[in-house]
């Protein structure tokens, strides 16, 4: 009770990665309150902002790990990781219900940082320069950016901004299964991400996959994004070639160069599937999914959609289609439906035009087989899961780890693993399951 928890504080470990962290817990209204500290921080993104918003984040996260609700300030005696701006906040809610600084922050600059940051693409320092000019709605940056970039932009912002449901996830990860398994039989295929953590919802589907047999992966999204692109669902994406080579184990500037997390080969884009999949219970026969490819293109067909069933030998150099060629598509819809000609055309309207389709972003991760369960393990974070893991690996065991292995620097040795667990046994951690990597 808690009686005995003031009389003994209770002790966690250091790090998370050593502790479960779950998606529900015990002081959501503490952790709420941190968390918007880091937003804060995140977002003012000035000297120092990010390792304060690190902080906040790593408080946040021992309260999320403690296994009773927090009712007094002695009860943290013995938690790491909380300092003295934290137990500020904890305190003045303990004795307030709520942390006039917390409120004071949730000011007009924030809710429009938060509003413009939640633009696909848009980061902190556009949109800092966006408040400076005065805009404060989506419809100002709406009518400042009209160029016929933006324009594509606007017309799928609202979709992106709708969260990704499960079901939705499911029904993606069938379609692609089911072109990834003709072209390459015995192919693995994992959902990761926040939807593996136990998230209902999510705001991108992540999907890894490689092949037992070494070498086979090799060539293979390409020929995957050609079969997709064929079947008319993909809107626009990039794919990036793998970066990897042996020595980046070791060398944590080559690993981390240019804000990338890995060196996989990927694939990161817009892709559109019918919008009553997240209706109907996803069904396993593959037979409803043929029609999807065909589900925007019954009135117009400016996007061409080679028929040909031959993907499996196209060119590797897979051209992303252009989401230029899916707006044009949404334009003519539109003047059929008689709502203007295209220099009237809004994104606002364009948005909201009839369609029976729903943009969702989508990663494609292919990684080698000898990598693989590192790759999960990275891919499925969270991101919070995955910096302290790689941190309590560099301290306390000397370790390099990322999704591309682990590398032990004393011995000069790399420590394959064949499952998930051996990712921890090799990190000489206790198992900890998916929807426990919720820091
Ligand atoms: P959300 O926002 O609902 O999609 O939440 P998550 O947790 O699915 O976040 P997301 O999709 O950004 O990334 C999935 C996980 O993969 C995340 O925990 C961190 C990790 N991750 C994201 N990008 C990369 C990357 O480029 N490389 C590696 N190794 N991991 C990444
Ligand atoms: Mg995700």
């Amino acid at each position: 009770g808690n009686d005995s928890n003031r009389r003994n504080p209770f002790i966690l470990p250091e790090y998370a990665c050593q502790r479960a962290t779950c998606l529900k817990h015990y002081n959501h209204k503490f952790t709420r309150a941190l968390e918007i500290l880091q937003k804060h921080a995140e977002l003012r993104d000035n000297e120092h902002d990010s390792s304060r918003a690190l902080a906040f984040r790593r408080a946040s996260c021992v309260l999320k790990s403690l296994p009773f609700p927090l009712t007094s300030m002695s009860q943290l005696k013995k938690l790491t990781n909380i300092g003295d701006h934290c137990k500020r906040v904890i305190q003045e809610i303990l004795e307030d219900g709520e942390c006039s600084e917390v409120t004071k922050l949730q000011d007009d600059w924030f809710h429009k940082m938060v509003v413009f940051t939640s633009i696909f693409g848009i980061g902190s320092a556009t949109a800092k320069k966006w408040i400076e000019k005065g805009w404060s709605t989506i419809k100002d940056a709406q009518e400042g950016h009209i160029s016929s970039d933006w324009r594509v932009k606007w017309a799928f912002h609202s979709d992106l901004n709708t969260p990704v449901k499960l079901q939705e996830a499911q029904y993606i990860q069938q379609i692609v299964r089911k072109e990834a398994e003709t072209i390459l039989p015995g192919i693995i295929l994992q959902i990761t991400g926040g939807f593996r953590r136990g998230w209902e919802e999510g705001h991108d589907v992540d999907i890894l996959m490689t092949h037992p047999e070494d070498g086979k992966e090799v060539g293979f999204l390409a020929r995957l994004l050609h079969r997709l692109h064929n079947k008319g669902i993909i809107l626009c994406g990039n794919l990036e070639k793998s970066t990897y080579s042996d020595d980046m184990l070791t060398l944590d500037s080559k690993l981390s160069a240019k804000g990338q997390l890995d060196h996989f080969e990927k694939w990161l884009g817009i892709i559109k599937i019918p919008q009553s999949c997240s209706e109907t219970p996803a069904r396993d026969d593959s037979g409803s999914l043929s029609n999807i490819g065909s589900c925007d293109h019954k009135g117009t067909n400016s996007v061409a959609h080679p028929t040909s069933n031959t993907a499996s030998e196209q060119p590797l150099n897979y051209q992303p289609l252009n989401l230029h060629e899916s707006f044009e598509d949404l334009e003519s819809k539109a003047k059929k439906q008689k709502l203007g000609t295209e220099n009237e055309l809004s994104p606002m309207k364009l948005a909201k035009l009839d369609r029976n389709w729903i943009a969702r972003r989508v990663d494609l991760i292919v990684s080698p087989y000898n990598q693989y369960f590192y790759a999960l393990v990275g891919w499925t974070g969270n991101k919070q899961f995955n910096r302290d893991i790689r941190t309590y690996a560099q301290k306390e065991l000397g370790m390099k780890l990322s999704s591309h292995g682990l590398y032990d620097l004393n011995k000069n040795c790399a420590l394959p693993a064949r499952s998930e667990k051996e990712v921890f046994e090799n990190l000489k951690l206790q198992y900890l399951e998916p929807w426990e990597r919720n820091c």
